[in-house]
């Protein structure tokens, strides 16, 4: 059976210490780093790209509401029954590759790409760093591991309450040649789960044509 793995990549700002300084009477002073509510306040500045919210959404795992980052990778397995690996309906396997944002994780990345069939590139349509990210995640995770640009898929994700506006996004060489869909998992869910499967179809009929190549070229 056919097993397709696909990665999960894209921004999220690391952690960063917020050092405070407090000059209390009798010049007291009191000095900390970030706290609780501080780290409340982050969420909602809408640091992070929303990689494990949407795929457990996808995958149909269980919900996360409060932010854990990833520590390096989660690996959801699953099937899809609409997406089958050749036309006799076999089935096909996936792994999900949840990947960390932080960019600490950099030394393994490369133990992540290994094999990859799909990179689905995650970003908050609404941070202007998150933009000017995109297209280091594709070259590192699309380019230098020469997958074809319908192996990479880019999400613009709209957290709860960040607006909808999708007009305004336009995306300069070579991303714009990229296959971009929005997901708001408030407004229209099925929007981002039928355009999931349709990418899965496209990823999984690209792999059966390499390896039916690569059979040709075994026989003759
Ligand atoms: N309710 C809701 N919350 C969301 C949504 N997307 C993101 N969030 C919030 O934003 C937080 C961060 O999202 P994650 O999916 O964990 O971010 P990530 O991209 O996986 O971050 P890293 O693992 O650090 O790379 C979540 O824990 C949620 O609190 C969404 O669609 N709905
Ligand atoms: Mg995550």
């Amino acid at each position: 059976m056919l097993k397709a793995k696909i990665l999960f990549v894209g921004p999220s700002e690391p952690c960063v210490l917020i050092e405070w300084v407090y000059e209390g009477p009798d010049n007291l002073h009191f000095a900390g780093a970030i706290s609780p509510e501080e780290h409340m306040e982050r969420n909602a500045f809408n640091l992070e790209s929303g990689k494990t919210v949407l795929a457990n959404f996808l995958t149909e795992s269980s919900d996360i509401t409060e932010y854990n980052p990833t520590q390096g990778v989660r690996i959801l397995e699953f099937e899809n029954l609409h997406v089958t690996s050749n036309n006799k309906g076999a089935g096909c396997e996936f792994e999900l590759w949840d990947c960390g944002g932080d960019p600490k994780f950099e030394s393994c990345w490369p133990a992540l790409m290994k094999d990859a069939h799909g990179v689905v590139i995650v970003f908050n349509a609404d941070m202007p760093s998150h933009l000017k990210e995109l297209e280091m995640w594709y070259s590192c995770f699309v380019q230098q591991q020469l997958l074809q640009d319908t192996q990479c898929l880019l999400i613009a994700h709209h957290k709860p309450g960040s607006g909808s506006d999708r007009g305004s996004l336009s995306l300069s060489p070579p991303l714009n040649r990229l296959r971009l869909v929005h997901s708001n998992l408030e407004d229209d869910p099925e929007e981002i789960r039928l355009e999931f499967i349709k990418y899965l179809k496209s990823v999984v009929s690209s792999v059966s044509e390499s390896r039916d190549r690569e059979e040709m070229s075994i026989m003759t």
